[in-house]
C-alpha cells in the first residue's frame, strides 16, 4: 500500500494533522495505520492482539477482573532524565537544569533514528485528552505510537478516541506526540520537547514517563511553558479534599519531590478518631495539578489526568488501600512479579505471603529464597482514577477546585521542621524553591547528600528555572487572592536513624494545623524560617508519639540552617541571573535572622 492509502480512513479532514501524519508515515514506514476511536471493543481487540504476542499477560479474571501484566525491555524501566532534552530556539531559554540541543540539529539527529522504524509494525494514531474534554482547561494532543501497551495505557491515563478528536478539530489546537520503540537501544533513547513548536518526540523506550507522553512530556514540560505565556502553572502536585466535621471542604495541592508518599498522602485515610468525627479525606490527583486564576481570583486546580501510574512495591492493605482498590479492575501492571499458582500479581512489601511459585519481573523463575527482588523497585500499576474509593465528586469537575493551600515537601533529617508557614506569597515561592530531599546517608542521625528540587518540578520544568520561579512570583498579581504556602517533612529522624513523625493517616493531624492557619483559627510562633505551631497546637491524641519527640521535630536548629543557606547560594548561582532578586531578598532575610 502506498502512503496516501495507509492514511486514507483517517477520520479528519484538518489539514495541520493530515500533513503531519503524512509526513510522519512517510518517515517511519508503517505497514498499517490505526486510528484510535476509543471504543472499548477496538480496546479490548487490541489488547488481545497483545496477549497473542507476549506484549500482554491476561491475569486471574475473577481476582483482578480486566487486568494485564506487562514486562518492558530490562535495560529500560525508568524515566531517563540524561537523555531528557528541551530544544527552544536557545539554550538559555532551557536553562541550566535542562538538556538541551539546538532543535534544527535535533530534529535531523532523530529523522535517521526513526528512519523506517515502524517498517512491519502497525502505527496507532491516538487523540487525546489532558483534561475533561471540552473543559477550560483541556488541552488537546495527538500521540502516534508503535506499541499496544501505549495504547492501553493512554486509555487509562487520559482521555481518548472521537469525542477528542472533534474538540481538537473546533479548537485547531494540539500537541504533535511520535513514539517510537524502534530497537530500544538505550544509547540512542531520546525524549525530546520543542516547545515552540508543542510538539514532542521519543524513541527507543518502551516505557512509562518516557511513552505515554500525555504525562510529564505534555501536562509537565509542555504544559508549564504554555501555562507560562498563557497566565497559568503546571504543578508535579496531589490534590487532596479534606471536609472537616462541621463540613468545610477544603483543596490542598502538594508538590515532593520522589519517594516521599505522595501517592500516599493523596489518598490518605484519616485516623480512626478523626474518622469518627466525620473528618474526610478525597483525592483529585496524585501526581499533576494544572492551576488557573478563577473569576474569583482564587487559584483552581484540575487534575489534568484519568488515572494513576503509581508505584506498586510498597503498596499494601496498610500503606495505601485506596491505591490498592485501584488495581483490581481494568488496570496493567508493569514488571511487577506474577504468581504461577492463581495468575495474580506481587511486589515487596505487597504482603507476607511472596507466592511459592512465580516470575520475576524479567519472567524469570522466582521464589522467595531466590534473594532477589520480585518486581522491579520502580514496577507500577496504570490503574482508572474513577476505581480508586477515594476518588473526589470534584474529580470531573470541569471548574477544577478552588486551593486553601499549597504544600510543598521534602525529606530532611535534621533541618526542616515537622511543618511551618510561609509569611507571604514571595516567601513562600522562596519555600518552593529551596525544596530539597537527602539521600538515605540519612540512616544513624547522619545528615544525607543533599538534592535541591525545586517545587518538584526539576526534571520536568520545560524552561530556564529562574523564569519559572519568577513566573511563580508573578501569579500573586495574576490571582489577586492566593492560597497560604506551608512546608512539610515527614521524615525528621532521632539519633538512632529512624523517623520520628508517624506518617501516612497521622498527616492529617498537622493538615488541621495548616486549614486552621488558613481559616484564622490558630496563632502561631514567628521564627526565623516562618510561622510555627507550639507542639500542643498539633492534636495527637490517640496518636503514637509523645509530646517532647513532637516538641523535638517542631525545633529549627540555626546552625543546620546556616548550612543550608551557604548550600541555597550555591544553588542560586548555578541558576544564574534569571533567579529573580525577591528570591536572593529572601535569602538575604533568612541568612539574617538566624541566630548565630
Ligand atoms: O515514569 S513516570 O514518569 O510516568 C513516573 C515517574 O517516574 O515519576
Ligand atoms: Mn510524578
Amino acid at each position: 500500500m502506498n502512503n496516501k492509502d495507509l492514511l486514507n480512513n483517517i477520520p479528519t479532514t484538518n489539514d495541520e494533522i493530515l500533513a503531519w501524519l503524512k509526513q510522519v508515515v512517510e518517515l517511519t514506514n508503517p505497514d498499517e495505520v490505526v486510528w484510535i476511536t476509543g471504543e472499548e471493543q477496538q480496546l479490548e481487540d487490541l489488547r488481545k492482539e497483545a496477549c497473542g504476542t507476549g506484549e500482554l499477560i491476561k491475569l486471574n479474571d475473577e481476582k483482578l477482573e480486566g487486568c494485564y501484566l506487562h514486562r518492558s525491555d530490562k535495560n529500560d524501566v525508568a524515566r531517563v532524565e540524561g537523555r531528557t532534552f528541551i530544544c527552544t530556539e536557545t539554550e538559555e531559554e532551557a536553562g541550566p537544569t535542562n538538556n538541551w540541543m539546538d532543535p534544527a540539529k535535533m530534529r535531523e539527529k532523530l529523522k535517521t533514528l526513526y528512519k523506517d522504524s515502524m517498517k512491519g509494525r502497525t502505527m496507532y494514531v491516538i487523540p487525546f485528552s489532558m483534561g475533561l474534554v471540552d473543559s477550560p482547561s483541556a488541552k488537546y494532543g495527538i500521540e502516534v505510537t508503535d506499541s499496544i501497551y501505549v495504547v492501553v495505557n493512554m486509555a487509562i491515563m487520559t482521555r481518548i478516541g472521537n469525542e477528542v478528536m472533534k474538540a481538537i478539530e473546533e479548537k485547531g489546537e494540539f500537541t504533535k506526540g511520535l513514539h517510537a520503540k524502534a530497537d530500544l537501544n538505550a544509547e540512542e533513547r531520546y525524549i525530546v520537547h520543542f516547545p515552540q513548536d508543542n510538539e514532542i518526540m521519543s524513541i527507543n523506550s518502551g516505557y512509562g514517563g518516557n511513552v505515554l507522553l500525555g504525562k510529564k512530556c505534555l501536562a509537565l514540560r509542555i504544559a508549564s511553558y504554555l501555562g507560562k505565556a498563557q497566565g497559568w502553572m503546571a504543578e508535579h502536585m496531589l490534590i487532596l479534599g479534606v471536609k472537616n466535621p462541621e463540613g468545610r471542604q477544603d483543596y490542598i495541592a502538594a508538590a515532593f519531590p520522589s519517594a516521599c508518599g505522595k501517592t500516599n498522602l493523596a489518598m490518605l485515610i484519616p485516623p480512626e478518631g478523626y474518622k469518627k468525627d466525620g473528618w474526610e479525606v478525597t483525592c483529585i490527583g496524585d501526581d499533576i495539578a494544572w492551576i488557573r486564576v478563577g473569576e474569583d481570583g482564587r487559584l483552581w486546580a484540575i487534575n489534568p489526568e484519568n488515572g494513576f501510574f503509581g508505584v506498586a512495591p510498597g503498596t499494601s492493605e496498610k500503606s495505601n488501600p485506596n491505591a490498592l482498590a485501584s488495581t483490581k479492575k481494568n488496570a496493567i501492571f508493569t514488571n511487577v512479579g506474577l504468581n504461577l499458582d492463581d495468575n495474580t500479581v506481587w511486589w515487596e512489601k505487597l504482603d507476607k505471603n511472596p507466592p511459592k511459585n512465580g516470575l520475576d519481573w524479567m519472567g524469570q523463575p522466582w521464589t522467595p529464597e531466590s534473594g532477589t527482588n520480585m518486581a522491579h523497585p520502580n514496577s507500577r500499576f496504570t490503574a482508572y482514577a474513577k476505581n480508586c474509593p477515594c476518588i473526589s465528586p470534584a474529580f470531573d469537575k470541569p471548574e477544577g477546585v478552588p486551593l486553601s493551600a499549597i504544600v510543598f515537601g521534602g525529606r530532611r533529617a535534621k533541618t526542616a521542621p515537622l511543618v511551618y508557614q510561609s509569611r507571604d506569597w514571595k516567601h513562600g515561592v522562596f519555600v518552593g524553591s529551596i525544596m530539597a530531599s537527602e539521600t538515605t546517608a540519612a540512616i544513624m542521625g547522619q545528615v544525607g547528600v543533599v538534592r535541591r528540587d525545586p517545587m518538584a518540578m526539576l526534571p520536568f520544568c520545560g524552561y530556564h528555572m529562574g523564569d519559572y520561579w519568577q513566573h511563580w512570583l508573578d501569579m500573586e498579581n495574576l490571582a489577586g487572592d492566593v492560597p497560604e504556602i506551608f512546608n512539610v517533612n515527614w521524615f525528621r529522624v532521632d539519633d538512632n536513624g529512624d523517623f520520628i513523625w508517624p506518617g501516612f493517616g497521622d498527616n492529617l493531624r498537622v493538615i488541621e494545623w495548616i486549614l486552621k492557619r488558613v481559616h484564622g483559627e490558630i496563632e502561631a510562633k514567628d521564627t526565623a524560617i516562618g510561622y510555627m505551631p507550639e507542639a500542643q497546637d498539633i492534636n495527637i491524641d490517640d496518636c503514637d508519639i509523645s509530646l517532647e519527640a513532637l516538641e523535638s521535630i517542631l525545633k529549627v536548629e540555626d546552625n543546620y540552617w546556616k548550612e543550608d543557606v551557604a548550600s541555597i547560594k550555591e544553588f542560586y548561582d548555578k541558576i544564574g541571573d534569571r533567579t529573580p532578586k525577591e528570591l536572593r531578598e529572601e535569602l538575604e532575610k533568612l541568612e539574617n535572622s538566624l541566630n548565630l
